[in-house]
């Protein structure tokens, strides 16, 4: 692959976008290479993703404008499906996925954050859905997946204003989870930049996700992301299933034989170490 790259550090997979000369703009083929690179994951193995942008300058500025700039109708259209399908995977994929953000999240970039679970980003990050001034609506999932994390009220502000805002102005709307800056000691020397402590603190989430029994993590974000697409009354149940599954697991049996067992019991079992019911 040219503009998308995968590497596995133990049971945390990280997927890199590659294309900082466009500041990681998403064109077709980054597209399609993003969706092989979710394919590629062995989920046999991997139990935490972390996705990123390459550089210290942008996560992703955005769909690719150069491409879109003579589209037709029919094109656009297709373009925004091409881009739909590839986030609704990511949003979809069975395992957890970090964003870790390391500067501009714009258009197409902004989205493709919102379709991971979580939202992480360095403290020279930018969101916005710049779409408006560019005559064209967010197409990537951004009218909907914003207005669902934020709030309707804020979403149309942002997205009809299209101003960029800052991380910290992200983090008080609820938009990012976590603002990193960078590391110092404690003589004030720095001891990482923002964007290597970003890497190292969605690191240490996505490890501390795969440390937990995997089958009920996988349940969780199903359970989370399909209940909310329902009323109460249906997510309850969808809820109650997942719960009841795991029941045939044997990380249940673990986890909950190990609670049960004296404290320097050595026949307890970390519940990481089962994968398969
Ligand atoms: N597409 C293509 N190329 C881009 C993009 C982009 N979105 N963003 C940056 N680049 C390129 C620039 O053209 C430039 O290339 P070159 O060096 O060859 O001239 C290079 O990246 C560096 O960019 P700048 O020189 O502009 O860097 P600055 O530091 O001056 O500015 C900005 C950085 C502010 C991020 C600026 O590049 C910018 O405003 N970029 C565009 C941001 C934007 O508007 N993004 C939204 C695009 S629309 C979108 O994402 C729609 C998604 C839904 C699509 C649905 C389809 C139907």
């Amino acid at each position: 692959m040219e503009f998308v790259t995968y590497e596995v550090n133990g049971a945390v997979g990280i997927i890199t976008i590659n294309r900082p000369q466009a500041l990681n703009a998403l064109n077709s083929q980054v597209l399609d290479e993003l969706d092989e690179a979710f394919s590629s994951v062995d989920l046999n193995t991997v139990r935490a993703l972390v996705l990123t942008g390459a550089g210290d300058k942008s996560f992703v500025a955005g769909a690719d404008i150069g491409e879109m700039s003579t589209l037709t109708k029919a094109e656009g259209e297709a373009f925004g499906k091409k881009g739909n399908d590839v986030f609704r995977k990511i949003e979809t994929f069975p395992i957890p996925v970090i964003a870790a953000v390391n500067g501009f999240a714009l258009g197409g970039g902004c989205e493709i954050s919102m379709s991971c679970d979580i939202r992480i980003c360095s403290d020279n990050a930018q969101f916005g859905q710049p779409e408006v001034g560019l005559g064209i609506t967010p197409g990537f999932g951004g009218t909907q997946r914003l207005a669902r994390l934020v709030g309707a009220g804020m979403a149309k502000q942002l997205i009809y204003t299209a101003r960029n805002i800052k991380a910290p102005e992200a983090l008080r709307i609820g938009l990012v989870n976590q603002v990193v800056s960078a590391e110092v000691d404690e003589a004030g020397n720095q001891v990482k930049t923002a964007q290597e402590n970003l890497m190292a603190v969605a690191l240490k989430m996505a490890q501390t996700i795969a440390a937990n029994a995997p089958i009920a993590v996988r349940n969780c974000k199903k359970a989370i992301n399909e209940g909310l697409e329902v009323d109460m009354d249906k997510a309850v149940v969808i809820e109650e299933k997942l719960f009841g599954d795991c029941f045939e697991t044997e990380d249940q049996k673990a986890g909950m034989g190990n609670f049960l067992k004296k404290k320097d019991d050595p026949t307890k079992v970390k519940v990481v170490e089962f994968l398969n019911k």
